[in-house]
C-alpha cells in the first residue's frame, strides 16, 4: 500500500489492547520492585489503561486476569471502564497460582483438581458475559518436570475434555484463544508447548477456537512470522500477546529487542488483510514492566506496534507481487527493506494531530503531571502485583 490516505485510515482503525497486570508491580523470582503510584485494585488498573488510550488513541480496551482482577460486581467494573473511555477486553483465567495446581490444572492427575480448574474456566466465561468481553484467553502452566512423571497422552485427553466443556459453555459471540508456551514453569513437557498443539485442539473444538501467539513463547530463532502466515491462511489466528525477549519469556516492551521481527510479523498480517476488523485478530500486549515506569512503558509499546504496522503498510504490495512472480529475489527483498527503513514517525505524528491527540504521546504524558498526581493520590492500601 502506498496511498497515504489508505495507510493512515488503517493506522487510525488499529486497536491494541493493554493488559491489566502490566500496571501492577511485577518482577522476577528474585525480587518484585514496588513502584510509586501503582494501582491498588482493578478499578485503578482500568484507569491506567484509560490513560494509555487517552495519550495514544489506539488502545481502547484492557485485558483482565482473574482472580487478580476479581471484583464484587464485574458489570460495575465494565461500567467504570466505559466511564473512563475504554472497555474491558479479553478475560484471562488464572489456573496456576494455587497449591492445588502443583501437578497441573486441567491436566492434573487428580480429578478433583481438574474439576476445580474447570469451574474457574466456567466462572470466567460468566465474567466475560457480565463484562461484555468476547475473548476467553487461555494459558495453562500445566506440564511435567521429569520423564515418566505422568502420561503425556492422558494429559492431552484431560486437556481436550476441559477445553470441550469450556467451549460448550461459551455464548455464540465469544471466542476461545488458546496460548502455547515452549517451557516454564514446566521444564520437561508443557501440555500446550507449541502452535501445532494449540491448532490441533482448536480444530477439534470448532471455529470459535483459535490460536494465540505470544511472541515470547518460542525457542530462540523460531520464525514467528511463518506461524502467523500459516494460521492466518487457516483462519485460526485469534490474536497476539505482544512483548519482546532476548532469552526466554522476558515480557519486555514489544519492539524493544527485535523491531525487525515485529515488522516481519506485521507484514504477514497486512498482506493477509489481518488488520481488517472482520479478520478479528486481537492485538494484545502481555508485558511486565519490572524496572521501568509502567504507564510510559505501555505508551512506548503501543507506539512501537504502531510504527511496525505503519512500515508494513508502506510496503508496495503491487511491486512486491510483480517482483515475486518474476523471481526477482533482490528486488522483492529491497521492497521490504525500503519500507522497514522508512522513518514513519513524522507520518504518525501527523496522524495523531488529525486525531486530536499530542503528536508525541510520551512527552505529553510527562508534561501532564499525571504521574505525580498518581503518586500523591495512591497512598496507602496494598499495591496490585502478582508477587514472587
Ligand atoms: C504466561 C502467559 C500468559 C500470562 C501469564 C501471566 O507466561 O504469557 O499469557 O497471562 O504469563
Ligand atoms: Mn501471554
Ligand atoms: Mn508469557
Amino acid at each position: 500500500m502506498t496511498d497515504r490516505a489508505a495507510v493512515t485510515a488503517a493506522l487510525r482503525a488499529q486497536r491494541i489492547e493493554t493488559p491489566s497486570w502490566a500496571y501492577g508491580n511485577s518482577g522476577t523470582r528474585f525480587k518484585v520492585f514496588a513502584q510509586e503510584g501503582v494501582p491498588r485494585n482493578a478499578y485503578e488498573k482500568v484507569d491506567d489503561a484509560a490513560t494509555v488510550h487517552r495519550f495514544t488513541g489506539v488502545a481502547p480496551s484492557v485485558a483482565l486476569h482473574i482472580p487478580w482482577d476479581r471484583v464484587d460486581d464485574h458489570a460495575d467494573l465494565a461500567k467504570h471502564a466505559q466511564e473512563v473511555g475504554i472497555r474491558l477486553g479479553a478475560i484471562n483465567p488464572n489456573v496456576f497460582q494455587e497449591d492445588d495446581y502443583r501437578l497441573g490444572s486441567v491436566c492434573n492427575p487428580d480429578p478433583a483438581v481438574r474439576r476445580k480448574a474447570l469451574d474457574h474456566l466456567l466462572e470466567c466465561v460468566e465474567i466475560g458475559v457480565a463484562t461484555g468481553s468476547t475473548i476467553l484467553s487461555l494459558w495453562f502452566a500445566d506440564g511435567t518436570n521429569y520423564p515418566g512423571q505422568d502420561s503425556i497422552q492422558a494429559r492431552q485427553d484431560r486437556l481436550a475434555e476441559a477445553l470441550a466443556a469450556t467451549y460448550a459453555a461459551m455464548p455464540a459471540n465469544m471466542r476461545m484463544l488458546l496460548e502455547y508456551k515452549l517451557f516454564e514453569p514446566a521444564f520437561y513437557t508443557m501440555d500446550v508447548p507449541d502452535w501445532g498443539t494449540s491448532y490441533a485442539h482448536c480444530l477439534t473444538l470448532g471455529e470459535r477456537a483459535q490460536v494465540l501467539v505470544d511472541t515470547g513463547h518460542h525457542a530462540p530463532g523460531t520464525n514467528i512470522e511463518f506461524i502467523v502466515a500459516f494460521l492466518l491462511r487457516a483462519r485460526r489466528l485469534g490474536g497476539f500477546h505482544f512483548n519482546s525477549r532476548f532469552y526466554a519469556d522476558d515480557d519486555l516492551m514489544v519492539g524493544a529487542a527485535d523491531p525487525f521481527q515485529l515488522f516481519r510479523i506485521m507484514h504477514e498480517i497486512v498482506q493477509a488483510g489481518g488488520l481488517d476488523p472482520e479478520a478479528d485478530v486481537a492485538f494484545m500486549l502481555d508485558q511486565c514492566h519490572n524496572i521501568e515506569p509502567k504507564i510510559p512503558a505501555m505508551i512506548r509499546s503501543v507506539l512501537n506496534v504502531q510504527e511496525a504496522t505503519a512500515k508494513a503498510l508502506l510496503v508496495d504490495s503491487d511491486a512486491l507481487r510483480v517482483a515475486q512472480e518474476n523471481g526477482d529475489v533482490l528486488g522483492a527483498n529491497a521492497l521490504l527493506m525500503d519500507a522497514f527503513n522508512t522513518d514513519v514517525r513524522p507520518l504518525l505524528a501527523e496522524l495523531r494531530e488529525e486525531m486530536g491527540i499530542d503528536p508525541d504521546p510520551i512527552a505529553a504524558y510527562h508534561r501532564s503531571g499525571h504521574h505525580e498526581r498518581l503518586v500523591a493520590e495512591r497512598r496507602g492500601g496494598a499495591q496490585a502485583g502478582w508477587g514472587a
